[in-house]
């Protein structure tokens, strides 16, 4: 197989699992102990905001408890070390790889350490809490909230992700179920355009078939050993 030129790599829940954060629909996990109506829609935080700033509150806190795993520490070498185009989307909202070395990660569902004003529609890096209703610090509205994208509303970049899909010619995807659009959607797009598909994940997900190759495993295993394949040692 020809050495990539251009990489687009998608990762989820799965990848920061090792390192203590709740997948959401494992067992026992996020969305087991919260209604996904409830906490993660725009109609769930107009009806109860207490529930919505409390539930992203310890979210946010529980970030101090974490470390990136090897997983994200491989994928911060491919970054110093592959000499091609490589553009990493997670739709994770914690801060693991950065902390684990990428200096490059598109959030497409947003991030836990930043917040949006529904005032001024500004985002600023957030590291407290927002139950108290804190002051903007652009506008000092009281009407912060989370920046994540909730189910119903358009994930972040998309069309720069689309545009790295068009023109990548290797699309892999790790530690996500595949159940969330539009990002379960991008293996498909990746493919339609001619790109190989890889998929390294603990099981198989809803959309493995659609894949050229899976390697079953978990992330600090699999996802180190394949950086090593493409940077050749
Ligand atoms: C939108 C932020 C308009 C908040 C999140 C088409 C068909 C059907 C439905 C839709 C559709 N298009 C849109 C929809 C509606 C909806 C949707 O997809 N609903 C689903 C439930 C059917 N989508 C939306 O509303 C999206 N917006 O569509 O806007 C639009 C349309 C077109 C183009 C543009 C816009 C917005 C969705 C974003 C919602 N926000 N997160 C927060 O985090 O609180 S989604 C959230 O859940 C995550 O970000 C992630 O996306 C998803 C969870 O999935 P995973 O990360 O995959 O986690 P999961 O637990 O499911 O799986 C973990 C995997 O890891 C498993 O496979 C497991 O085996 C593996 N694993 C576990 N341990 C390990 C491991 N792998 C390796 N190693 C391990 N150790």
């Amino acid at each position: 197989m020809a050495a990539p030129r251009s990489i687009v790599i998608l990762t989820g829940a799965g990848i920061s699992a090792e390192s203590g954060i709740d997948t959401f629909r494992s067992a026992g996990g996020l969305w087991e102990q919260h209604r996904v109506e409830d906490v993660a829609t725009p109609e769930g935080f107009a009806r109860n905001p207490d529930l919505v700033l409390n539930f992203y509150d310890m979210r946010r806190a529980a970030l101090a408890a974490v470390e990136p795993n090897p997983a994200h520490r491989a994928l911060a070498r491919l970054e110093r070390e592959f000499a091609g185009e490589l553009l990493l989307i997670t739709q994770n909202v914690d801060d693991l790889h950065e902390r684990g070395g990428s200096g490059q990660v598109l959030h497409m569902h947003g991030e836990l350490k930043s917040a949006l004003c529904q005032s001024c529609e500004t985002r600023s890096p957030w590291h407290g809490t927002m139950i108290e209703r804190p002051p903007c610090p652009v506008c000092r509205a009281p009407t912060l909230r989370p920046d994540v994208v909730w189910f119903g509303e358009m994930p972040y970049q998309m069309g720069r992700i689309y545009q790295a899909l068009e023109t990548c010619d290797l699309f892999v995807s790790i530690g996500t179920s595949g159940a969330v659009y539009p990002a379960a959607g991008f293996v498909q797009e990746a493919r339609a355009a001619g790109s190989r598909t890889l998929e390294l994940n603990l099981e198989p997900s809803e959309g493995s078939r659609m894949f050229h190759e899976t390697r079953l495993g978990p992330a600090s295993v699999v996802v180190p050993e394949w950086v090593d394949e493409v940077l050749g040692s």
